[in-house]
């Protein structure tokens, strides 16, 4: 069936009869009509009205490659033609999971090596949660079970992974999440740090709140500490150069297992393959997922450092957990073609030496010194744009978020697909963009945000 035998009108019609998308204001989307994008190509997707947008999220922080790959295509099909699924329970496998987690383990920290398969990163973190858990329970300590994790952390959708992460408003839904799951606060010095307190003192100080719990609870019953290296969804904060080998040592001091979330920023985002070595920490799990397809299929995988597999191997034991698409042939061989081409074309390099470092200068450049900007800030391919009504004393405007919304829209409306999170507009464009698109980039959300400020001042 061809969705072009139906007109826009019809499909948001049916859309709107049948399909309930996540998170979405159902009563609010009636109204509004859903926005159809219907194909893509390279870094431009294109909506049912032909409007081509500059895509500046990536997806949804997953098409590292771009839009468009053939060869991905291709590897799901030749996959879907020899073996289109087989599981990997009970003594069996696949060639395709056996081969990515090979690769997984050859660009993965050193002493990372073992690979557990799900289809989504929420699904990773609940496969995280529970493999943390019994780790300590296999090495004779299975009180020592309390995760801690930070408010504003976005760990996933599931009840585990929305339990682990720290949005209130999520919580509010949830009716009781999973026990012994404690947040402290995050590395966020734009609005929690003191007047006068340096990055580098703030990061020392938002460590040592994982310090506190862990002594408040007893590090005999704290069995680990999971983070985003940078916090995506809860707006691109980049924690000061102090805090990550700061947390670090007070997982070590305590006998705290590091567990790592990069299902955003892992395939090279950060200009490494995974943050945990742009920011020198040692995890040992790795949450990944998005990129490691580059969206083309859906797969994470959870990468597991040695200390945690080697329990498991010597202890012996069923762990009594997994998912019928765990180690999916398909997903896995798609897999194999993206990270080749991440590889081939040196994406990881360019966003290192040279599209990390000019799109960190354009927006330092050309986009901090609007009149709504309050900070900007990168790393790699990540970026954000605070907005604020005055720029000296970073007061907001009025009615949290709203204003993020106006700039989002206008921008949109200007060709580039922008992503608001509370007052903050959030960027992971896809590692493909070159100078000229980060120009192009700039250009439309100056635009965007001369068009916003002219609305919001009014
Ligand atoms: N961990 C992190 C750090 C994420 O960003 C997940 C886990 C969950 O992955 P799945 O595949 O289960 O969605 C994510 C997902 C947003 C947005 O609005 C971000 C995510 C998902 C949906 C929306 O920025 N990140």
């Amino acid at each position: 069936m061809s969705y072009q035998n139906f007109s826009l009108k019809q499909l948001q019609e049916i859309d709107a009869a049948h399909h309930l998308h996540p998170f979405t204001d159902h009563k609010d989307l009636r109204g509004a009509g859903s926005r159809m994008i219907t194909r893509a190509e390279g870094p431009y997707i294109y909506d049912s009205e032909g409007n081509e947008i500059l895509d500046g999220m990536a997806g949804l922080w997953c098409v590292n490659i771009g839009y468009g790959r053939h060869e991905l295509a291709d590897a799901a099909y030749k996959q879907m033609k020899e073996l289109p699924y087989y599981n990997s329970f009970f003594r069996c496998t696949t060639p395709t999971p056996v081969l990515l987690s090979k690769k997984l383990a050859e660009i993965a920290p050193p002493h990372i090596n073992q690979v557990f398969y799900g289809s989504s990163g929420s699904e990773a973190n609940d496969t995280a949660l529970r493999l943390v858990r019994h780790y300590w329970a296999l090495e004779g300590k299975p009180q020592k079970n309390i995760v801690i994790s930070r408010h504003n952390a976005y760990h996933g959708s599931t009840v585990a992974g929305t339990s682990l992460g720290g949005m209130s408003a999520m919580h509010s839904q949830l009716g009781g999440a999973v026990p012994n799951i404690v947040h402290v606060m995050m590395p966020y010095s734009f609005e929690l740090a003191q007047p006068g307190e340096s990055e580098h003192d703030f990061g020392i100080r938002a460590a040592k709140a994982i310090e506190d719990a862990i002594l408040e609870h007893g590090p005999e019953n704290v069995a680990a500490f999971i983070g985003e290296p940078i916090m995506g969804a809860g707006g691109v904060k980049i924690p000061p150069a102090s805090y990550w080998p700061e947390v670090q040592r007070i997982c070590r001091k305590y006998d705290v297992l590091l567990m790592l979330d990069e299902v955003i920023t892992g395939y090279g985002r950060t200009g490494e393959w995974f943050a945990a070595q742009a920011m020198g920490v040692e995890p040992d799990t790795i949450t990944t997922a998005k990129a490691l397809t580059s969206g083309y299929q859906p797969l994470s995988a959870l990468l597991v450092g040695d200390r945690i597999s080697s329990t498991l191997v010597e202890k012996g034991g069923e762990f009594y957990h997994g998912y019928t698409y765990s180690g999916h042939p398909v997903a896995c061989a798609v897999a194999l073609a993206n990270l080749e081409i991440i590889e081939k074309e040196g994406l990881i390099e360019r966003v290192r030496n040279e599209t990390g470092p000019y799109f960190n200068q354009a927006l330092k450049e050309r986009i901090a010194g609007h009149g709504i900007v309050g900070e900007v800030r990168s790393f790699g391919l990540m970026g954000a744009i605070e907005i604020v009504k005055d720029k000296e004393t970073r007061e907001r405007f009025p009615d949290e978020g709203s204003a993020a919304v106006v700039v989002r829209d206008h921008a949109i409306a200007n060709g580039m697909m922008l992503r608001a999170t509370g007052d903050t507009m959030i960027m992971s464009p896809p590692l493909i963009w070159t100078r000229q698109t980060i120009d192009l980039a700039v250009e439309r959300i100056l635009k965007a945000l001369d068009r916003a400020e002219r609305d919001l001042r009014k």
